[in-house]
Formats: structure tokens, sequence, C-alpha cells
């Protein structure tokens, strides 16, 4: 059956129409129409099948992504625009599920939908939240968070009849079930299995997101990681974590008894993958709940290391989770002499404190636990990878260098491309047919055209569409003004001192500053940022407010409006990201050497015809090995040298402060009277003397580097053929950065699926 007539019949049972049926009525619409289709679909079935368990699953808005993999995008959208419909507009009644904090989640968004397109069997397993990242407001230049509710009474979830119990220290918690289908690109479909408790209760939030943490029975999934500020928060954690987890291996047994499987040969059809250290209790849980099947507790641990896999995705010792050994015995206190085995068996075999599991100071290391009793480490860019391995995790490396690989990351082009910019993916079939949507190494075929000037000015042309679109949308839903001519600097990603939006803002201060001294750019700049801030991180929030005042005080500088805005985007999320990707000139990827382990939205950027403005870190490095150095701009200390200076103790940032003026002047605006004037002066002055007296990710130490490159950068965009060039390379090189080929690595090397 055609979808007009699948719809005309379900517009008629509502007594509507297509010419008379509200937006919402065809969302709807549209959604009962896909989940049938999907409900049709053939799940993919393999000898081996993949579990890849996380805490988070950023899928963002999966309308136009399911319409697209059901092959039914342009059949919708011929149908949609007869009717003098529009998809985008369709899709804006769609409720984004934000089941995520940034990368982490969106990557696991990006392999489900690749491992669904290659073809494998693979299922996600995590938490169905009922309130995702929270709704960030801006009020009086600062964030406020309230609840982001997004599951409705027709949704993508489809409940199951599949229940666990699982137990805690003092009682227990049953489990329920709800699916949401993963279709794969012109294939058959995989399951995401978000695990719910049976009573949650939505009226204990009050005042924006607080809530009674202590209150378990009730609390368990409404909220994605909750605050981790206090130690009500991180029990909270352990009990998700482990709610979690033993439902995921509780479900692999049952289909693996189901399939009547030999369960002492588990490894042999089941791998999972630990996606951080977040799911790391699967590992005891799995050791426990053998064990009930009678497999002994050395057998049980061979199984366990056979079927398991760790990916890290950090370097930061804050992001590295260890527990302290009561929390775990009062959360799961069934699960220590387990614990106690795996590290005693460490102790017996490795006279090294530093590679224990509890030490002695009674913390649990997580990823020790994963490196010791899995089959593989990845990290997720080849310098992330072999910083973990030379630094990070040297003894570990030592001790198993067979271990570690690394698995670069990637991104689903079907969503970062294809739906995200359509107008993109027709310029391309156009030149170079469309291959590259099977293989995404075809790109490369439009280097052909690199002199062609047709296709450079069409290039340019849809770029300039795009940035006229997000001024429509910015203007239609946040009241922003944004000039398409000039020329957009994006960061969006979660604000953290080690991304260093400070140095960005810092960047404008200095711009202000050459603006009023009467030296113009070359054409108007929009700075342009989206983050949210963690709600009990301080000086993140600090570094909003700081943002926040400085577009409002630019935007009444007459002298100088008209050359520099500044503009924070509220809510940033998938949903914005797709808008604001397609019309960047100039990706911000700035973060400290060493410190972001891979970065995703360089990619996406990239994709999109944006030019990486980047330091040397995370996946940067292998985009400036792709595009070659004409067609990025890098800047800034190695991470070899930021790593000296952690070890070193050298770096101090009131040096650099007292020694170079013109960084003195711009840090020192940061409490000038026109911006105390406009926002919190205690605000401000905080985080002034945080940036020279602790400055930890070492805004100062690339400063004076970052102005001297962006404003290369900027002289460059005004060889308007010559940038168009640079645009295209970028394109053209960015198929590796295709998940597609970041899975079939995994599980080439790893899954063996
Ligand atoms: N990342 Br650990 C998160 O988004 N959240 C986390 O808790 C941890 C890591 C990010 C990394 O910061 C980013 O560099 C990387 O690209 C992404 O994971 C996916 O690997």
């Amino acid at each position: 059956m055609t979808l007009e007539k699948q719809l005309n019949e379900l517009f008629e049972k509502a007594s509507t129409s297509f010419e008379e049926a509200s937006n919402e009525q065809y969302y709807y619409a549209l959604l009962s129409v896909l989940k049938q289709r999907l409900a049709d679909t053939s799940i993919i079935q393999g000898k081996k099948k993949l579990y890849y368990i996380s805490a988070e699953f950023l899928i963002g808005k999966l309308l136009s992504n399911n319409l697209i993999n059901l092959n039914l995008y342009d059949e919708a959208k011929t149908l949609l625009e007869s009717h003098g419909r529009s998809l985008a507009e369709i899709e804006e009644i769609e409720p984004e599920p934000s089941l995520g904090n940034g990368g982490l989640g969106r990557l696991a968004a990006c392999f489900l939908d690749s491992i669904a397109t290659l073809g494998l069997a693979g299922d996600g397993i995590g938490l169905c939240y009922h309130f995702g990242l929270f709704k960030q407001q801006f009020v009086n230049h600062q964030q406020k968070e309230e609840i982001n509710p997004w599951i409705e009474k027709d949704s993508w979830l489809r409940e199951r009849d599949v229940t666990f119990t699982v137990p805690f220290g003092g009682f227990s918690l049953d489990s329920k079930l709800y699916d949401i289908d993963v279709v794969g690109y012109e294939n058959g479909k995989n399951q995401l299995h978000l695990f719910d408790i049976q009573k949650v209760d939505e009226s204990i939030v009050h005042d924006g997101i607080d809530f009674d943490k202590g209150n378990l029975l009730r609390n368990l999934t409404l909220f994605l990681y909750p605050d981790d500020s206090d130690e009500a928060g991180r029990m909270l954690r352990i009990y998700q974590q482990y709610f979690m987890v033993s439902n995921g291996a509780q479900y692999i047994l049952m289909n693996a008894k189901k399939e009547g499987l030999d369960l002492h040969k588990l490894n042999e059809f089941v791998t999972i993958q630990i996606n951080d250290t977040h799911p790391t209790l699967v590992i005891p849980e799995l050791i426990r709940l053998l064990m009930l099947e009678g497999i002994d507790l050395d057998e049980a641990i061979a199984i366990t290391s056979k079927t398991c896999a760790y990916t890290n995705h950090t370097i930061l010792a804050e992001a590295l989770e260890t527990w302290p050994r009561r929390f775990l015995e009062e959360a799961v206190p069934h699960l220590m002499p387990i614990i106690e085995a795996l590290d005693q068996r460490v102790k017996a075999h490795y006279d090294n404190p530093s590679v224990a599991i509890i030490d002695d100071a009674d913390l649990v290391h997580m990823a020790h636990i994963d490196i010791h009793y899995g089959y593989s480490v990845n990290g997720v860019a080849a310098i992330h990878t072999e910083i973990l391995k030379n630094t990070e995790l040297k003894p570990f490396y030592q001790i198993y260098p067979e271990k570690f690989n690394n698995k670069t990351n990637g991104i689903t082009f079907r969503r970062w491309l294809y739906a995200c910019n359509p107008e993109l993916d027709q310029w391309l079939n156009q030149w170079i047919g469309s291959d590259y949507k099977k293989d995404a190494a075809k790109l490369e075929q439009l280097l052909a055209f690199k002199d062609n000037k047709q296709c450079l000015d069409e290039l340019a042309a849809i770029k300039q569409l795009k940035k006229k679109q997000l001024a429509q949308m910015l203007k239609a839903t946040q009241n922003i003004d944004l000039d398409p001519e000039s020329v957009f600097c994006i960061q969006i990603k979660r604000l953290h001192e080690y991304k260093r939006q400070q140095m960005n803002a810092l960047y404008i201060i200095h711009k202000y500053f050459e603006i009023k001294a009467g030296k113009l750019p070359a054409r108007p700049i929009t700075m342009i940022f989206g983050a949210k801030a963690a709600p009990a991180y301080i000086i993140a929030k600090d570094i909003i407010h700081l943002i926040l005042c400085l577009s409002e005080f630019i935007a009444k500088d007459p002298d100088v409006a008209p050359y520099l805005k500044v503009v924070m985007v509220e809510n940033y999320n998938v949903t914005l990201a797709e808008k604001l990707i397609p019309a960047c000139d100039i990706s911000e990827q700035i973060s400290l050497a060493s410190k972001e382990a891979s970065g995703t939205g360089n990619m996406k950027f990239m994709l999109n015809g944006a030019v990486t403005l980047g330091t040397a870190d995370g996946a940067n490095v292998e985009i400036a090995e792709l595009v070659g150095e004409q067609n990025i701009y890098t800047f800034g200390e190695s991470s070899e040298q930021v790593i000296a200076h952690y070890q070193n103790h050298d770096y101090i940032s009131k040096k650099i402060y007292k020694q170079e003026p013109h960084i003195k002047q711009c840090v020192d605006f940061i409490v000038s009277k026109e911006l105390c004037s406009i926002g919190s002066r205690k605000i401000l002055r905080q985080l002034q003397q945080e940036l020279i007296n602790k400055d930890w990710f070492m805004t100062l130490l690339d400063l004076n580097a970052y102005i001297a490159e962006k404003d290369r950068c900027l002289a460059d965009y005004e060889k308007h053929e010559e940038w168009t060039k640079k645009m295209l390379v970028n394109i053209a090189k960015a198929g590796f950065f295709s998940s597609d080929r970041t899975i079939a690595q995994y599980n080439q090397d790893i899954w063996k699926l």
C-alpha cells in the first residue's frame, strides 16, 4: 500500500483530510504508519549477536531518520508538498528524546544506525528515562533548567511483555521493557531495549529539576544521569547503572536459554560492548547470573571475560568512575563477593597498586574491572588511543598490549547529511552519483571537480541557502537576527572548561577592542554558541553568563554591532544541531590538546562543508591528515606539550596574565563596568579570578595562537573561490568518518559477528 493510501485511511477515520488535517494530525498519522512498517520489517539474524550497553542513547527525533531508512523519504516529501506541507514543519511536532548528555550518547545512536545498516545483529540496551537532559532557558543571562519530558501516549516506544526482578540491598525492583525499532538503511531492523521501573512518579519533581533523590522506588528512571554533585545523586547513579546492566544481562541470558545455547560457550554467540565505564557492573552481574546457572566462579569469570569489551571515551580524571566500596556495599551487596574475588585475582598476579580494582582508599575503579575482565579496550581516535597506551593506561598496556586497539569515531551520514542537508545531498548526486550512500569513501570522487567553476558556485550557493534557512528559523523560534552575509563561526557542544568556550569568549573581547580601535573586519562576523552546562558545574555556568553578557553588550554598541554579533542559542540539542551544522562556515574545535578524546561534531561540520579551526586534539588530527594543511586551521600547543605541563606543574596562568598586556586587557574586561552593569559582578569576578589563578584547562596558553590563526582563517574566507575549494575538499575527505566504517572495524577486530 502507498503511504498516501495509508494516511488517507487514517485521516478518514479521524474525519479529516489531507487538506484539513493539522500538522499534529499529520505527525501522528505518519508515526502510526511508520510504526506498522517497522513492525513488518524483519529482525536481523546472525549466529552471534552484539549487545551495546550504554547509559545514553541520544537518538534525537526519529521521523526523518526512519523515513530515510525505510526508503520512504522521497515519497513522503512529494506527498506532503503536494498538499502544501513540509516535512520540517511536521517534524516540529515530534518531541526530541534527549536521552544523552552529548557526544557519547550521540555516538551510541549513530552506531545503532550503522549496525543495522550493515545488516549486523546488534541491539542497544539502556534505560527509559522519563525526562531527558534538562530543557535550558536563559533568564537574567543565566541558565535555568526545566524538565524535558518526551514520552507521549503515541510514541516510537513499543511496550514489551518482558519483566525482570532486580535485587538491591534491602529491596528489589521489577522492570518493564520498552523497545524502539532501529531500522537500517534499506536493511532489516534491530532493537533498542530501554528498561523502566514499574512505578515512576513524575510528581516528585519540584522547582525546575529538583527531586527527592532518596525515593528510589519512584525515581530510578525519572532522569537521565542526575546531578552527581552530592552523595544522593551519586548513589542514584549506581542504582541506575545496576538496574540497567542487571536487566541487560538477564535479557541476554533469557534469549540464550530460549535459543537453547550452551552457556559455557556464551562468548561464541554473544558479545557485549561496554560504552565507557557506566555499564561496568555488567561484568560482576553476568558472573553472578552464570553462577546461578550452575557454572563455577572460575569458569563464569572466563566466559564473561571473553564476552565483554570496553570502550574508553575520556582521559579526564574526574570522568573516570570510582565508587567508594561502602556505596556498592549498600546498593549491590550481593556483587561485593564477586568484585572482591576479581580484585584478589588481580592482586595475586600483579604487585602494582595502580592496576588494582579496589585501591588502598577503598575506592573501586570501574575501568580497571573492564580492562582486566574484558577482551578488548579501545579508544575513540588515533591520538586518544596512543595517550591511553602511553600515559593514562600505560601499566595496563604493559600487561595486555594485545587488548588495546583504536576505533576512530564516526557519524551516520543518513542523519548528518541526507536528512539535515538534502540540498547538499542533491548536489552530490548530480556531481558524483549516489554510490557514496552505500560506500562513503566514494565522496572522494568530488575531488575531480575541484576546479569546476559551476560545481563550486553551486556549493557556495547551497551554503548561503542553509545560512538563510538558519536565520529564518532562529528568528521565528528564538527571535534572533542573523545576517547571512556575515561569516558564521560556530561552537556547539557541552559547556566544559576543557572545550574552552571561554577562549572563544576572550577572542570576542579581543575583536571588540580591535573594532573599537578602528581595525574593522573585512565582513561582519557572527559567533554562534550552543551549550548546556551541567547544573552543578559552576564555572561552566559562569562562562555561559559571560557569553550572554557579551552578546547583549556588543549588540548595544553602535560602533561594534555592525561588525560583530554574538549569539547563544537556547536549549542546544540534536534538533538544533541539525540546523546549525549545515549553515556553518568555520567549525570551532578548540579543546586543550589531549583532552577531547575524539569529538564528533568536528566530523559533522566537515561533511557539511565547514572548515575546521582547531587544536591538534582528538579526531581533528585525523581530519588534518586527510584534508592537508591547506584545508584546515590548526593552532596551539601539542598534546605532548600539554601533558608535560601537567606532569611538571609548570603552567601558571598568572604568569601569562602578567606578562602579556593584551591578554590581561581581555581577561580584565570580564569584570569591566560595562559587563558588570549587564550581568552579575560576583559571577564575572569569580570567572576572571578562576582564569587568573587556576585556569586548569590552560585557556591563556593558546590564546595568542588562537587569535592569530582565527584572523588568518577569516582573511582566507574572503578569497571566495579558494575557500569554496577548501569546503569541497573537506566534504570529499569526510567519507572516512562515516560510522559505517567505524562499525565495520569494530566488527572485524572486536565483535566478529
Ligand atoms: N564523552 Br567519558 C561524552 O560525551 N560523555 C562522557 O561521559 C564521556 C565522553 C565524549 C568525549 O568527550 C568526546 O571526545 C567523544 O567524541 C565522545 O565521547 C564519543 O566518543
